[in-house]
């Protein structure tokens, strides 16, 4: 029966009315209503910031009728859900994705410019969602773009941490991490879900019996509780009518059960206590690729997964007797091993709490899990020492115990691995500290295990995983990483997207294969016009962006020469920027020398205990003083080093980009999204073979692309023969040069031994990531690309090229494939 209230909601849900027409008018309207009601301001008195949330409210009143719409219609099709478990969800800005995933941009900026308000500065008032470190956060963020555009059901779970990553300041050119409290306002994007609390437990240890029916029966007792309340974000699809959710969880003291426990006497410490729980979602870790192996870290991880699964465990049991077709309707995707502890709690829930048989339980997990790697280096490999790990999570520690007994047995009885693999395949590393290894119970407990390029997955299958290949070849794939061409060409540089749009169709928005139809508008001079002032257009508007945060003109007739990313020294930043010096210190000595004009760009964080990543950062900062100050090169190179790299600052930088520095020691680089981003946005790549960037090579030709330095067997081969970097210096006169500039204080005046760390880290440590071996081969690729560059005509055909090409790395494609190939799960479109 039909309750009033039911026919109610579904009048409100079918009468167009204010809260969801879509025209101009009805847009006007709804911002002034949300000024006046929802902020309580009046022209005199709002500010932007009140007026980007009532512009906010607005779009997401729009967004709700089809965000519940899609969950009914994913409750009534009982359809198969992919739920993508990640720590960081790196978003960035959400309502210019929201206005254009809706279709809505041109009608609200009409609408608020006949008020005499300009969108794209109320747009900048929002505050960058920083829920992530880099590229790991930021796929997972665009993996969500291209869920919702593919209909496909899915959610992203993850923390909502109250810090995100850190906001650079730089002094003195120095990093300083400042907290970024971007809730200070409030989100218009987030609502909180009360009602579907869960509770979850750390500590305390185990107690072994047995029930009425003599089945043996395993209680977590004196655990400590903490509740995980849930915070919905709604997420658009690109012209279609899915809304999906990313579910935060934000940990609160659990009332009832710590709070009651107290006397008046205790209100203090009961408070404090309330503090401890409530730290878990207080704050991003932010290193990149490397562990710190912090308790508080243990917990978040623990947290997130725990109320993930008892949510997901919930919904399918709303609908379904028992577990039996779990594996049929829930696919998990652990990103990277941060949730990888996923596997033994879905066997708690299963075997403890529903009283599974454990070969049962086993199967259910098998058919449900896969996993993402997302790197090869050691640094990043999660362990858990025993100990630690059996104290946080007492039941998990005897669960991961089973699991690897039967798993070795298995292998043993079936002669399947000799002593050394199973050893080295082991769930626990033997050693003075025994450690759980997350990876190997991330591939032992799922069906798939993938990597993110080509490349990548070829090393995985031949080193970390080798022993797992030869035993379970069928479960390794690879999914070459992608970005949404929503947020990197759409929305990002909006010039290009027109005239891309112009000539071949939007269809590319939804289908970046149509990409491929640019191609010929290569070899028309007209396109190519257009294309140069569209870029031009772009580098001003980044020059104009450096002119204030770094107080440099930038030559606009120069080449954009871009490096961001996280500051790594596999990633050698070093390498580019040892050029660059080098480069000075050629133009002060050679008179005639005379090459192309460049600025060379420079921006990414550096996790806070990396020393050498801060030298790094000092380092640019300190070239760039000298560099830019110097009149002698004016003219010929500018430098800058932009402070706080973010998503948002991303969709001003690419677009201005002319090359792309993808330059990681061959092997190093897992894939690699940034490289897309530029080759998206016409940006020619000087890279190594790495990551994805011999996929980016393939497709966009050899003829444009600027490929230098060792590959992966060189690299191995030189270190076998024994690498000696001081070999390098003594033999290249320009390494010599630069390396003793550095040494001698050239560029810090005034505190001559101040890059000695860096020097000695090259020549003294052994230069880890040959940036000497790689030096004379990059410095002569630039050149290529100094000379190609003096083509206009060519350099834009090869531009446009890279455009033309870059459809293989929208995440729709990628996002296809993991659908197809690991979830098996199809798309279920909502209707209106
Ligand atoms: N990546 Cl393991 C991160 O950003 N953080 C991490 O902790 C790990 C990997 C990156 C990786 O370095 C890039 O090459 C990839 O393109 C990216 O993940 C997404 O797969």
């Amino acid at each position: 029966a039909r309750t009033e209230e039911a026919r109610a909601l579904e009048r409100a849900r079918d009468l167009p009315n204010a809260r969801t027409a879509l025209d101009v008018d009805a847009l006007r309207r709804a911002f002034a209503d949300h000024l006046q009601y929802s902020q309580g301001k009046d022209e005199h008195t709002a500010t932007p910031l009140d007026r980007y949330f009532a512009v906010a409210y607005a779009v997401r009143d729009r967004m709700m009728r089809r965000w519940i719409q899609t969950q009914q219609t994913y409750y009534k099709a009982d359809a198969k859900r992919v739920y993508y478990l990640s720590l960081e969800f790196l978003m960035g800005k959400a309502l210019e994705n929201n206005l254009l995933n809706l279709g809505i941009y041109d009608n609200m900026r009409s609408a608020l410019s006949d008020l005499g308000l300009d969108l794209n500065a109320l747009l900048e008032q929002e505050p960058d969602a920083g829920l992530g470190n880099g590229g790991l956060g930021r796929l997972a963020a665009c993996f969500l773009d291209s869920l919702a555009t593919l209909s496909i059901p899915a959610y992203g779970y993850g923390i909502r941490y109250e810090f995100g990553i850190f906001d650079q300041e730089i002094r003195n050119g120095y990093q300083v991490e400042r907290p970024e409290e971007w809730l200070r306002f409030g989100s218009a994007w987030e609502i909180p879900r009360g009602d579907a609390c869960v509770p979850v437990s750390f500590y305390g240890r185990t107690e072994h019996g047995v029930d009425e029916k003599g089945r043996l029966q395993v209680r977590w007792a004196d655990a400590r509780h903490v509740l995980g309340m849930p915070y919905d974000v709604p997420i658009t699809g690109h012209g279609n009518q899915t809304v999906n959710t990313l579910r935060l969880w934000r940990a609160r003291a659990s009332q009832e059960l710590d709070l009651a426990d107290f006397n008046a006497g205790d209100y203090l410490s009961a408070v404090e206590e309330k503090d401890l729980s409530e730290n878990i979602s207080k704050v991003l870790y932010p290193n990149d690729l490397t562990v710190m192996g912090k308790e508080l870290r243990l917990q978040q991880q623990y947290f997130f997964v725990c109320c993930s699964i008892h949510d997901i465990v919930n919904r399918h049991l709303k609908m379904h007797e028992g577990f039996s077709d779990f594996p049929d309707k829930v696919a998990i995707q652990m990103n990277d091993t941060h949730p990888a502890i996923a596997v033994a709690e879905l066997m708690r829930v299963l075997v403890d709490e529903h009283g599974l048989e454990w070969g049962k339980a086993w199967e259910i997990c098998g058919g449900t899990f896969g996993y993402t790697n997302h790197t090869l280096m050691p640094e990043a490999l999660e362990k858990w020492s025993v100990d630690l790990f059996g104290r946080v999570l007492p039941r998990h520690l005897e669960i991961v115990f089973e699991v690897n007994r039967r798993f070795l047995d298995g292998v043993r009885a079936a002669r399947k691995a000799d002593e050394p693999a199973l050893q080295r395949m082991s769930l626990i590393e033997e050693g003075p500290v025994k450690q759980v290894r997350m990876a190997n119970l991330a591939v032992i407990g799922s069906h798939s295990v993938n990597g993110v390029a080509a490349l990548h997955t070829e090393l995985l299958k031949r080193e970390l995983f080798h022993d797992f290949h030869a035993l379970w070849p069928e479960r390794f794939n690879n999914k070459t990483n992608g970005v949404t061409p929503r947020r990197w060409l759409l929305q990002a540089n909006p010039a290009l997207a027109r005239s891309i749009s112009e000539v071949i169709g939007p269809g590319w928005v939804t289908d970046a294969a149509q990409l491929r139809n640019l191609e010929p508008l290569a070899e028309d001079a007209g396109f190519r016009r257009l294309f140069r002032d569209v870029k031009r257009d772009n580098k001003e508007r980044l020059a104009g962006i450096v002119r204030v945060e770094n107080g440099i003109s930038l030559d606009l007739d120069s080449i954009f020469d871009v490096q961001v990313k996280r500051i790594h020294e596999y990633k050698r930043q070093l390498l580019a920027i040892l050029r660059v010096a080098s480069e000075y210190l050629r133009l002060k000595e050679e008179r005639g020398y005379d090459p192309y004009p460049r600025s060379y760009l420079f921006g990414g964080k550096a996790a806070p205990g990396y020393a050498m990543a801060k030298w790094i950062i000092k380092l640019v900062g300190s070239v760039a003083d000298v560099v830019n100050r110097d009149v002698d090169v004016r003219g010929r190179i500018a430098v800058a080093f932009l402070r706080n790299y973010r998503v948002s600052l991303a969709e001003r930088i690419f677009p201005a980009a002319e090359v792309s520095e993808q330059i990681s020691t061959a092997g190093k680089e897992a894939s690699g999204t940034g490289n897309m981003k530029f080759a998206l946005n016409g940006a020619l790549t000087v890279g190594t073979l790495d990551g994805a960037n011999v996929e980016i090579r393939e497709e966009v030709g050899a003829e444009n692309f600027f490929l230098f330095g060792l590959t992966v067997e060189e690299v191995a081969a030189l270190r076998k023969g024994g690498y000696d970097p001081w070999e390098w210096y003594r033999k290249d006169r320009r390494i010599k040069q630069v390396l003793d500039a550095l040494s001698s204080g050239v560029f810090s005046p005034g505190e001559p031994g101040l890059f000695r760390p860096v020097v000695e880290s090259l020549l003294n440590g052994g230069d880890p990531y040959l940036v000497l071996a790689d030096f004379a081969a990059y410095c002569s690729c630039q050149e290529r690309v100094e000379q190609a560059y003096r083509d206009p005509d060519g350099w834009t055909r090869k531009a446009i090229l890279n455009v033309a090409r870059a459809g293989k790395f929208s995440s729709d494609r990628t996002i296809h494939e993991y659908a197809t190939e690991i979830w098996n799960v199809p798309p279920v479109r909502v209707v209106e």
